[in-house]
């Protein structure tokens, strides 16, 4: 029987709704802490331990890890590329100290793991846009790439002076059937799926050229799992690991749609969002990824657009 207590903070997002219910299969309900700065409601509050906790209050962090006396802490709360554009200040202060109060409490309380989650936003646009390599110029412009970046030389920084076993990897758009994303630039490619079977259309604020690297849920799911099971040894990147499973424009991602809904339309209008996308990688090179803890992605375009739909379809009770 597993001893690891799993605290996650940000359990209501789009990662952290679907790792808790993966976590709680492995470990078991009690064993995964779900907290959030809303009151989690649904299957996640039913299913095992919940709190209320913003991880800006140091003092009810406190509360919760004497309560608690997590092995490990999973970090997702953050404001995402979009949000963060409108919100700078705050986006700074989550990102960053969030990261500090959990670095912090590794530190002071010998907490094994940490997990921290980095993006393809720490890229900017001096960098190579295909197959972006694991060490290139970064230079991200986006105020959300800039904490993904300033995050990750803090993640390295603890590892190597302080010894915490942190763990990240700089995610692609995130596309998952079970919970809605909040306030990035790559969400068209979640949307898109929804409005595809309840409208029939779907307005882009992308152009229809504009590739960007994603990940189906399920390999993003068993990328975080297996690297947080690897042994310490083969971690050997410490800010974050580079990981990729498909790259696709709006325009591929409606062409897979319409194999299935054949008379499925798009159009393009393109807003704030298109500088942020434009500023980022097309491709990502995760060689590295693969090499030290044996990555490798499941799914491509067809393959998740075919179960997504299915997925959704089953949701919202539509017959194909
Ligand atoms: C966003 O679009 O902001 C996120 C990300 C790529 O980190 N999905």
């Amino acid at each position: 029987m597993s001893t690891e207590r799993i605290l996650i903070i940000g359990s209501g997002g789009q990662l952290g709704t679907e790792l808790c219910e993966s976590l709680r299969g492995i470990y078991g309900n009690d064993r995964v802490i779900a907290t959030d700065v809303k009151t989690l409601s649904g299957s996640i509050a039913e299913s095992g331990p919940c709190e209320v906790m913003d991880i800006l209050d140091k003092v009810r962090f406190i509360e919760i890890l004497d309560k608690y006396k997590p092995t490990q802490i999973y970090l997702l709360a953050a404001l995402l590329s979009a949000t963060a554009e409108k919100n700078p200040k705050f986006a700074w202060t989550l990102n960053m100290d969030g990261l500090f109060h959990v670095l912090d409490a590794a530190i002071e309380r010998g907490i094994a793991k940490i997990y921290w989650p980095s993006s393809i936003a720490v890229f900017g646009p001096n960098t190579p846009r295909v197959h972006t390599p694991q060490h290139c110029i970064m230079d991200p412009n986006t105020i959300y790439g800039i904490t993904k970046l300033a995050g990750e030389r803090y993640c390295e920084y603890y590892f190597e002076k302080h010894g915490v076993d942190v763990r990240s990897i700089r995610y692609p758009g995130l596309i998952g059937y079970k919970s809605a994303p909040g306030g990035g630039t790559t969400d068209y490619a979640v949307d898109i799926y929804h409005q595809a079977l309840t409208q029939g259309t779907y307005s882009c604020f992308l152009s229809e050229e504009t590739e960007l690297p994603m990940l189906y849920m399920p390999d993003a799911l068993r990328a975080t799992l297996q690297l947080m099971e690897a042994p310490a040894e083969q971690i050997k990147i410490r800010s974050s690991y580079n990981v990729a499973g498909m790259s696709f424009t709006p325009d591929e991602i409606a062409a897979s749609i319409r194999k299935e809904i054949p008379g499925f339309t798009i159009s393009y209008a393109p807003d704030y969002r298109q500088k942020i996308a434009d500023s980022w990688p097309k491709s990502i090179d995760d060689g590295i990824a693969r090499a030290h803890w044996g990555w490798k992605p499941e799914y491509d375009l067809q393959g998740m657009t075919g179960d997504m739909l299915a997925n959704l379809r089953e949701m919202k009770s539509i017959k194909s």
